[in-house]
């Protein structure tokens, strides 16, 4: 992570890498998404969310230890980071499936989701890496947040939560397809209602440091055999990485 992208983290609360997804990535995660689009029961609905990504093809896996955010999530989490939870969302209009609520936020304190910085070193409980798979412009909504608000130390103004009546301080993040928005989760976030002229597709990581789980179901090394060890030591459940554990896949 360089001093540019660690000061706009630090500032923000979140940063975005373009190019993080190559275009031959990209053609064959959204190939993959049209097909598990055509399997639902309704492929018409306006919004879809598919959880426990992993298990729905080795493209998703390559993501887990994905080298245009590796150094990042390193710096923010600990070199030890582990991989919490995974869900693909697919928005053809309007709300998503969370609806258009902020949340998120520092006050009040909550363990699995902190935001803080110690002698220069940046913590974090829960990290999220957006990766946009389709291009998301300035006036179609998906991902919004007030920058700075992961270290406010007041609570977030209910009346300002409705992201359907936007408050001048939140911010609209857009950015090409390929491109990840990381954030933490102690920013103060939400989802834009869509208006694009094509789908929202948002692929979601989200990352822990090595002891910390905010997930009850996060994903096991065990259930893929064709992990790198990378991936596998990324998958191991939240523990201390004391040396004396089993590091056995479960
Ligand atoms: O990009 C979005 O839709 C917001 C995601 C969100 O709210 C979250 O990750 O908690």
């Amino acid at each position: 992570m360089n001093e540019e992208d660690r000061y706009l983290f630090d500032l923000q609360g979140y940063l975005t890498i373009p190019d993080a997804l190559s275009p031959t990535s990209l053609e064959r995660i959204n190939q993959v998404v049209d097909e598990a689009i055509a399997q639902e029961t309704d492929p018409e609905m306006c919004t879809h969310r598919f959880g426990r990504i992993l298990e729905r093809d080795a493209v998703f896996r390559e993501l887990i230890d994905l080298p245009s955010v590796h150094d990042v999530l390193m710096e923010v989490l600990g070199s030890d980071f582990r991989l919490d939870h995974t869900y693909l969302d697919v928005i053809r209009s309007g709300d998503g499936p969370i609806g258009t609520m902020l949340h998120g936020g520092a006050v009040p304190f909550r363990s699995s989701e902190y935001y803080t910085v110690q002698n220069g070193q940046i913590h974090s409980g829960l990290v999220a890496v957006a990766f946009n798979l389709k291009d998301v412009g300035p006036e179609d909504g998906g991902f919004a947040c007030v920058p700075g608000s992961h270290k406010s130390s007041f609570a977030f103004p209910g009346a300002w939560k409705q992201l359907a009546d936007i408050h001048p301080c939140v911010r609209r993040v857009t950015g090409p397809a390929g491109t990840a928005i990381l954030f933490t989760e102690a920013l103060v976030h939400g989802t834009l209602p869509w208006r694009g002229t094509d789908e929202r597709r948002t692929v979601f990581y989200k990352y822990s440091p090595a002891a910390v789980s905010w997930s009850a179901e996060y994903p096991l090394a065990g259930d893929y055999p064709d992990l790198t060890p990378q991936q596998r030591a990324i998958l191991e459940p939240p523990n201390a990485r004391y040396r004396s554990r089993s590091t056995a896949p479960r």
